[in-house]
């Protein structure tokens, strides 16, 4: 069981933010359309093999053309707020120069109708659709990408500096370092495993860049980046598997949060042969761990780490891979890796559902970073396959996705308890939290596989069916309202 919408109701503080999430290349759809340039995940996901089942993102929830629909959907479901990224293609179709006026009028429409329905927009600049043009230039690989988003950024600065609430930068580089560069399972493809390296300081000094960009433009919004954080467990008290939890975190936490939030990166990664084999002058770390207005934190699930070949246990996952790649053997072999919780209940995607790990996170990063500004959870949610019940005398349809529902409500809950006064994490000013995601959509290379949505889409008709989770989010936002409009009556 989880706690009524009510009772969670009453542990949110004023202010909080209740959003929902998405990103422009796993929703929009039309890649042709008014002047959008290719990405390099359009050619990427076109690779045969490279996405489950070879669905295609051609269309994916067409939002592009149902945009007006889906922001009465969002108004419908009471959010304060919603996060999209702009389609960096759309806006400079070959990565430079001046912006298409076609892609920033989509944008301005969108932007408009959520002020019209009273939405706060938080824009995500940077959500992995790299246009083609500089993929093939070297992608992130390339130092020139950096300068290239920050150029970017000062076109969307100008255009929509006005209405944008809150800015994220760029969106889990971790994601965009290991799995499309050090193992092939994202754009651009390539599997360049520790030799990935430089994509990890080229982006975050393009994050760095973006600030300044935002900042030079003065734009009235809050200004933050978003990283996914994911607790590193160890397996045992055995210290070889505590030795091992720990260069997982130093490999996918805290190698991008130590940048942005310290000004320098973790001393065994200085000390480490391949930082030597790109440029990265100190200048590059002011620019890089500039103030933020907040720290975006992307959160679903810890990693259990174990010493040892990971024969028989779970499949290599992203953390699993990019854990042995930083381990000191070099010698190809799995020194450690991922294990599974037997009393947890697996996600769709075999992700273990653990809502006290959030609290861990919270701890963890207010215990790390004693500078950490304001946290909004930018992301948090879960895949479970739904079932659609028919109710043929009343000919309505019904998604009883209550594993889901759980899943929100339970992270949502630990979240508050943990950075409410005399929680584990009371020293985190924690602004919001937006659900992973609004509506089904397209999961990279996992494809239409993997629904994430409070809304379900059906990817034959693109028709949007609330499951029981948005009717839930609905109610808890209903329930929050009622609340404090008691509170202001007294
Ligand atoms: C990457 C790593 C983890 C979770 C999610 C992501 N992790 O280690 O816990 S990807 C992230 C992304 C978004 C995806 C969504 C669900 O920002 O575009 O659709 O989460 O996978």
């Amino acid at each position: 069981m989880h706690i009524t919408a009510k009772d969670l109701a009453a542990l949110i503080p004023a202010g909080f933010t209740l959003g929902v999430a998405t990103a422009a290349f796993q929703i929009e759809g039309a890649l042709d359309e008014d002047g959008r340039g290719p990405a390099g995940w359009d050619t990427f996901a076109a690779r045969p093999g490279a996405i489950v089942e070879g669905h295609s993102p051609v269309v994916a929830t067409d939002h592009y053309h149902r945009m007006p629909q889906d922001v009465a959907l969002l108004k419908q479901l009471g959010v304060d707020s919603y996060r999209f990224s702009f389609a960096w293609p759309r806006i400079q179709p070959g990565g430079t120069g001046p912006a298409n006026r076609a892609g920033l009028a989509f944008y301005d429409r969108l932007l408009d109708e959520l002020l019209a329905n009273g939405i706060s927009p938080m824009a995500t600049i940077y959500h992995w659709d790299t246009p083609l043009e500089l993929d093939e230039a070297g992608g992130w690989m390339n130092r020139d990408t950096a300068y290239r988003l920050g150029e970017y950024a000062a076109l969307v600065a100008e255009a929509f500096g006005d209405r944008v609430a809150r800015w994220v930068t760029i969106n889990e580089p971790a994601t965009v370092s290991a799995n499309g560069y050090a193992f092939g399972l994202h754009s651009p493809g390539r599997e360049l495993a520790l030799g990935a390296f430089p994509t990890v300081h080229h982006q975050l000094l393009g994050h760095g860049l973006a600030v300044q960009a935002l900042r030079a433009a003065k734009v009235p919004g809050e200004i933050g980046m978003t990283n996914v954080y994911s607790p590193m467990v160890p397996n045992s008290i055995n210290p070889l598997d505590k030795i091992s939890a720990g260069i997982m975190d130093l490999g996918q936490n805290r190698l991008y949060a130590d940048p942005v939030l310290t000004g320098k990166y973790p001393d065994l990664i200085r000390a480490a042969k391949f930082f030597s084999s790109f440029e990265h002058p100190e200048e590059d770390m002011e620019i890089i761990s500039q103030p933020l207005d907040f720290y975006g934190l992307n959160y679903y699930m810890p990693t259990k780490v174990a010493a040892g070949p990971g024969g028989g246990t779970v499949p290599s996952s992203m953390a699993e891979a990019m854990g042995s790649d930083l381990s000191a053997t070099g010698s190809g072999a799995t020194p450690f890796h991922v294990e599974t919780w037997p009393e947890a209940d697996i996600t769709a995607y075999g992700w273990p559902v653990k809502p006290e790990y959030m609290a861990v996170a919270l701890k963890e990063m207010a215990e790390r970073y004693p500078n950490l500004p304001p946290v909004i959870i930018t992301e948090g949610g879960a895949s479970f396959e739904d079932i659609i019940v028919r109710d043929k005398s009343t000919n309505t349809r019904f998604i009883p996705d209550e594993r889901r529902l759980k899943y929100l409500s339970d992270h949502l809950e630990t979240a508050l308890r943990a950075t409410a006064p005399g929680g584990v994490a009371e020293s985190v000013e924690l602004l919001g939290y937006y659900v992973w995601s609004f509506l089904d959509n397209f999961e990279w290379s996992a494809g239409y596989n993997q629904p994430f949505g409070l809304l379900h889409v059906d990817f034959e008709t693109l028709e949007r069916t609330p499951k029981a989770s948005y009717f839930w989010f609905q109610e808890l936002i209903e329930e929050r309202d009622l609340a404090a409009a008691a509170d202001l009556a007294i």
